[in-house]
């Protein structure tokens, strides 16, 4: 699988929707299993994968009633060589953490950003909204789905760091703090870390999270993958 590089996949089931657990786990075994099977180029091959997951969970809502109205938001990252390549539907998130900077690579697709974008709220404001957990687009959520890809791959640095993390972890523990601890551990343990952290501040969502550091020689395609859900 070294070829197609390292996928990383954080999908968050929806609170309030039975089957959320069902529609996240769909969405990672889909999306894996399509991702690695494809033969066309990593940013291709993902929307594809994320719109066959899209029609497992609406297919499988549609013949079990009980489950309709479930779905998950999903954030997905390939590294591969010295690139990288995005996914993106719903209101989990991915940051680049590079030198000594962290950037917010998604864009939430969440009623209050819409808000934000139509110059409705400020930004700051949109942090405590009432509704600020509503999503305006998951997978299996309807037939069709518009997935957020990038038109192009971005090239890695040395040392860059992804940060992948669902909403229980960006709206306890802010940006800053997510780039200091992942620049003073290994994945692993600043994943323990985050999830400490936010937890310790009361979250009672979900918290999930999984950090990719790209070693120094890109051209190696190395990548050290870590997800420690917590349930
Ligand atoms: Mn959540």
């Amino acid at each position: 699988m070294r070829t197609k590089g390292v996928l990383m996949i954080i999908a968050d089931g929806m609170g309030g929707h039975p089957g959320g657990g069902k529609a996240s786990r769909l969405a990672t075994e889909v999306i894996e299993r399509v991702y690695y099977g494809a033969c066309s180029n990593s940013g291709k091959s993902l929307k594809k994968a994320f719109e066959r997951a899209n029609a497992s969970i609406w297919n499988f809502a549609r013949k079990n009633t009980p489950w309709r109205g479930m779905g998950t938001t999903c954030t997905a990252a390939v590294v591969n060589d010295s690139r990288a390549f995005v996914a993106h539907i719903g209101d989990s998130r991915m940051y680049l953490v590079r030198e000594d900077e962290i950037y917010q690579l998604t864009e939430d697709h969440s009623t209050v950003m819409d808000m934000v974008r139509k110059g409705m709220l400020d930004k700051n404001d949109a942090k405590n909204h009432t509704d600020r957990n509503v999503i305006q687009a998951a997978l299996g959520m309807n037939r069709s789905v518009s997935v957020t890809t990038w038109p192009h791959p971005l090239q890695l640095k040395p040392d860059d760091g992804f940060i992948l993390c669902s909403d229980g972890l960006h709206e306890a523990v802010s940006c800053e703090e997510m780039k200091n601890v992942a620049q003073c551990h290994d994945p692993a343990a600043a994943c323990q870390e985050l999830i400490e952290m936010a937890k310790q501040r009361g979250g009672p969502d979900n918290i999930t999270v999984g950090i990719i550091n790209v070693r120094t020689d890109p051209g190696g395609s190395g990548a050290s993958p870590v997800a420690e859900p917590n349930s």
